[in-house]
Order: C-alpha cells, then sequence, then structure tokens
C-alpha cells in the first residue's frame, strides 16, 4: 500500500473537537471570514453524545434548555419529543445542526491531534496529527471536552477475562444486547445509574458492584406536552437571555427565599416532596438557599432522599447500602435516573458492596472481590473520566519557549477564566478548567466562550495584532478566586471529579468555578469592556521587526 505523504495546511483557526464547543466555533469564526479547520478523533459529530452510547444514556437537563440558541430558526423548527433528550436524539439534532450549517467541510475526522506547538516568531500553533499531518494557524482552540477521557481502572486479569467488556464512554455503535447474560456493572455515577435499570432487563443476571453509593433523583421523563413545547419556544429569546442571570445557566426556576433551616419541618418535607415529584436536579437544589451552602441545611436534603430510598428498595440491606453517607447531595453531581432504586428489587439484580470487600481481580471466567467470585459473562465499566484536564493533557502542547501544558499543569489546572492559559499565547478554551462549564447548562456554557473567542480574535484584527496571552497575575488571582469561592460551599466535601479523587495521583483541586454563570459572565464581559484587562495583547515579533526598520 502507498504510504500518503503528510499534508500541511494553513488556516486562521484550527479546532480540536468537533462536539458541541467545537461545532460551533466552526460556525462563529467562519462567519468573522476565518478559514478554520476542525479535528475530531471520531467519524462523527457529537462529541459526548458521539461517545457515550451505553443503554439509557440521557441529558439530564431539560432539552428545551439544553440546545442551541444562536439561531432563532434553529430552536423554533426542532422539535423535541421528550423533556430530557436521549442520547441519540441529541446525536440527530447535532448532526442536524452540522447539516444544516454546512459545517462538516471543514472538520478532517477520524483524526487525532497529538501536538500543538507554538511559535513566538510568528505567533502561529502548528498542530501535528495521529495521520502525520501539520496545519498551522494563528489560533488553537481546545473543544475537547470535559468528559472525553474516560477511564476504568487497573484491574489485574483483565487480559484474562474470556467475557466482553465495555466502558460507558466508548460504547460499541451497533449497541450490546445482554440478553442471557450474567452482567457486571462497575460504578455507580450518571452513567452506571441511567444504564443500570436497562441492562437489568436484559440481563439473565445483573450484579452491581458499588464502591460510593451517589445521590439520585427521578427524572420524571415525560413525552414533551405540546403546549409546553409552545410556550416555551414563544419566549426562547427571553429565555436564553435569562438563563444567564441564573447560577446554572438555566431559567424557569423561581429562585429560593429561605434557608432550610429557617423552615418548619413539615414546609422543608412539603417543599422536597413537590420536587421529588417534579423531577429535576436544580429545581431540587433549588428548595432553599443554602443546600450548597450549609451543612445542616443540606443535612435535611440529604436525609430526605435517603428516605426515599429506604421505601422504595425491600431489601433494608440493600437499601441501606444505596444511602450515601460519604458526602453532603449536590456536591457530586446530582444524578437523574428512571426506576434506579426500583431496579434492586428484582430478583436478578444484586448489588455488591465493592467498599468494605474490595475487587480483588478478573479471572477467565468473572471477578473476584475480598470474600467471593461472581460468574460473568460481560463486564460494564461505569467508572468515569480523568475530567476537565485529561483531554488536554493528552496532547503534547507546548511553547517555543520550553513550557508545556503537562509541566505548567502538574500541580492541578491553572487557567484565566478558564478561557485561557498564561504562557501559552493565541490558545483558546471552550469551557476550560476554572469555568462555570460543567457546573452550568453546557451548551449555553460553549455559546458564551465561543462568542467571547469570536469577540477576542475580532478585537486583535481590528487593530491588526497577532497576539494575546494571560497575564500570570490575573491568572493567579483568577485560580484564588475560584478556590476561594469553592471553599465557600460544600462542593469540597466530595470526593469528586470536580476535585480529581476519582483518578488515582491527580493533583487534589477544585476545578470547575461554582461562582455562577451570572457572577461569570459578568466577568468575562468587564474583562473586554476593560480592553482585556489581565491579558497582553501584541503583534508577532515579525511584525515588530518590519515595523522598526
Ligand atoms: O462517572 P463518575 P460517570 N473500583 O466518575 C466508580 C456526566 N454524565 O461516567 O465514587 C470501583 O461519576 C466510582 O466510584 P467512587 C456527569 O457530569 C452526565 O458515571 O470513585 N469503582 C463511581 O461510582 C457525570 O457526573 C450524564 O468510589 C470505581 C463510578 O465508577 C460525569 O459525566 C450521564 C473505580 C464513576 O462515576 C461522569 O459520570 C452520564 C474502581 N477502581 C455522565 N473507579 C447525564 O447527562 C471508579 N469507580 C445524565
Amino acid at each position: 500500500m502507498a504510504v500518503r505523504p503528510p499534508e500541511h495546511g494553513r488556516f486562521d483557526a484550527i479546532i480540536v473537537g468537533a462536539g458541541v464547543g467545537g461545532l460551533y466555533a466552526i460556525h462563529r469564526l467562519r462567519k468573522l471570514g476565518l478559514k478554520v479547520r476542525a479535528f475530531e478523533a471520531g467519524d462523527g459529530v457529537g462529541g459526548t453524545w458521539y461517545w457515550n452510547r451505553y443503554p439509557g444514556c440521557r441529558c439530564d437537563v431539560e432539552s428545551l434548555e439544553y440546545s442551541y440558541s444562536f439561531s432563532d430558526e434553529l430552536q423554533q423548527e426542532w422539535h423535541w419529543p421528550e423533556r430530557y433528550g436521549t442520547q441519540p436524539e441529541i446525536l440527530r439534532y447535532i448532526n442536524h445542526v452540522a447539516d444544516r450549517f454546512d459545517l462538516r467541510r471543514d472538520i478532517e475526522f477520524n483524526t487525532r491531534v497529538k501536538e500543538a506547538v507554538f511559535d513566538g516568531d510568528t505567533n502561529t500553533w502548528t498542530v501535528k496529527t495521529d495521520k502525520g499531518d501539520t496545519a498551522t494557524a494563528r489560533y488553537c482552540i481546545m473543544a475537547t471536552g470535559n468528559l472525553s477521557t474516560p477511564r476504568k481502572p487497573n484491574i489485574a486479569g483483565l487480559e484474562s477475562f474470556k467475557g466482553k467488556w465495555y466502558h460507558t464512554g466508548r460504547w460499541p455503535h451497533e449497541g450490546v444486547d445482554f440478553t442471557g447474560l450474567r452482567v457486571g456493572v462497575i460504578g455507580t455515577g450518571s452513567s452506571g445509574v441511567q444504564s443500570i435499570p436497562i441492562i437489568a432487563k436484559q440481563a439473565q443476571h445483573l450484579y452491581v458492584f458499588q464502591r460510593t453509593a451517589n445521590f439520585s433523583l427521578p427524572a420524571r421523563n415525560v413525552p414533551m406536552p405540546p403546549d409546553k413545547e409552545s410556550a416555551h419556544k414563544a419566549e426562547y429569546p427571553e429565555r436564553r437571555r435569562a438563563a444567564y442571570d441564573t447560577p446554572f445557566g438555566i431559567a424557569g426556576y423561581p429562585p429560593p427565599e429561605k434557608s432550610a433551616l429557617d423552615a418548619a419541618e413539615a414546609e422543608r418535607l412539603s417543599a422536597y416532596e413537590a420536587k421529588w415529584a417534579e423531577g429535576g436536579s436544580i429545581s431540587f437544589l433549588y428548595s432553599f438557599t443554602d443546600l450548597l451552602l450549609n451543612k445542616e441545611s443540606n443535612d435535611t436534603a440529604s436525609e430526605f432522599v435517603r428516605r426515599k430510598i429506604r421505601a422504595t428498595v425491600k431489601d433494608p440491606r440493600t437499601a441501606e447500602l444505596l444511602c450515601p453517607n460519604d458526602h453532603p447531595i449536590g456536591t457530586k453531581r446530582l444524578i437523574l435516573d428512571t426506576d434506579y432504586y426500583e431496579t434492586y428489587n428484582r430478583d436478578n439484580v444484586t448489588l455488591i458492596d465493592i467498599r468494605s470487600k474490595p475487587i480483588q481481580e478478573l479471572t477467565p471466567t468473572g471477578l473476584r472481590t475480598e470474600d467471593a467470585d461472581y460468574a460473568l459473562d460481560a463486564i460494564v465499566f461505569a467508572t468515569g473520566f480523568d475530567a476537565m484536564t485529561g483531554a488536554m493533557k493528552e496532547i503534547d502542547i507546548r511553547t517555543d519557549a520550553g513550557l508545556s501544558i503537562q509541566a505548567k499543569w502538574e500541580d492541578g489546572p491553572r487557567t484565566y477564566l478558564g478561557l485561557m492559559i498564561a504562557g501559552f499565547p493565541n490558545l483558546f478554551m471552550i469551557t476550560g478548567p476554572q469555568s462555570p462549564g460543567v457546573k452550568s447548562q453546557m451548551i449555553l456554557a460553549c455559546e458564551q466562550h465561543v462568542d467571547w473567542i469570536a469577540g477576542c480574535v475580532q478585537h486583535l484584527r481590528d487593530r491588526g495584532l497577532t497576539r494575546i496571552e494571560a497575564e500570570e497575575d490575573a491568572e493567579d488571582a483568577w485560580v484564588q478566586h475560584n478556590n476561594e469561592v469553592a471553599d465557600r460551599t460544600l462542593y469540597p466535601l466530595a470526593n469528586s471529579w470536580y476535585v480529581g479523587a476519582n483518578i488515582p495521583g491527580k493533583p487534589r483541586v477544585f476545578m470547575p468555578y461554582v461562582g455562577g454563570v451570572t457572577a461569570y459572565k459578568k466577568k468575562c464581559d468587564e474583562v473586554v469592556a476593560r480592553g482585556y484587562e489581565g491579558f497582553r495583547l501584541g503583534a508577532s515579533i515579525e511584525r515588530q521587526r518590519s515595523a522598526a526598520n
């Protein structure tokens, strides 16, 4: 077979990733007249919704909210059939967006970016792909996602296991039929909790290997009520604007007015009951003002959910194991489920506590814990991701000044606004660490970042500038602010992926910005109004030389 010679392309902007953020970046930067090229490891668009095809996968934000706002025609014409979008439906929507705005012609699929190097003389980034091709551009935009690097634990004996194994984050496109099989699911985060009820209906027997119990609430998914859809669509522009004035970037939930501790027991219970019946995580956490701030207040909500678990699960021992007791509710991603706790009442489902009796190894025929052997035909790793920094650190990102992302982020991520990194000029991130991204409606977060980046690029072009870089002091101050804001909340109490606790050896740093979307967007807008405060703007050395001659 002939070896294809490496190709080289020159662009104004390179975008790494064709998920929700990358796609909008293509569209938005093209509108500025930029020549863009996106690289995507998958053979289709969609990012997280392309890879996570496990049974039961659906969004935990309502579909009328979890969608692009940049085109009113698009948001008016798309019909969401259910309250919460399923993975296939969301992927169909993202494909529709790619077609409608003719985005594919600027995307190179099946291509993984391995290296990105900045040249300070020309102020350009050159990326190298796994095909050996290179491309150079003034700007490099990392749209690599926050939960895009799946991780499975290093359990001895996996290679000896004779059955099949899967990771929820890399699910086979053709699907998996578990009918008649003995299946083990390891992990009870959102992916495990969503897939367990579906797998249980197929499997001969399902063993759930749980290390830590998580809080989950009923999603109460329903077919989309036509009057709800038309009312929402009639107010779409106002609702989208209002979303920026909320902590999580989602409009429509009246803000709470009092502390849980200022309510009498009966009032508290009735508030929680109403939210439990309504379904939805943000809405539940909005029951009172201080559920994420005050442990005593939070205890009332945590205990309410524990009581619901005990009331649902018939076997008291299983119920008790399912009751989370190591973190306040909401400090890990609060899960939405359909029949999760009910699933443990099935005769073919067994919950195994691997906190007290850890997994020792996988064997040719199954899984061995400290005290028992489980015969399995298939294993599902619902064990999560190297979140927020994993995808960026997998790329060899460095500058000609000798700085690498691996060294810079050795003790945890450091960014200015989650948009740029001091020492890495002209490199932007979409929903990077220390921005609200994962703690908000992700599509809104992506749009806000892409709009900010597009405005910044326009600003530079209008002034004949070719370089922007976050100042070290501004970055230090933002990281400190990020930590202070987190420390005022209960979030750091949980061993979550927000702090990297799920990856052995990962530095414990609180990564998302939890000061809320309103405060964050205000800060981003102020930075622009003050002439890109905290950023150093300039021309390339080449330009400076020619100006001097
Ligand atoms: O991953 P997770 P996920 N041995 O990290 C366990 C988003 N998402 O894929 O807690 C045994 O939450 C681990 O146990 P522990 C959402 O933001 C959204 O489920 O570390 N167990 C935990 O139970 C979500 O938060 C949607 O003790 C091990 C589980 O695996 C994020 O993605 C749907 C283990 C991992 O849970 C990640 O969710 C799906 C080991 N060695 C995902 N290592 C929706 O929109 C890990 N575990 C609805």
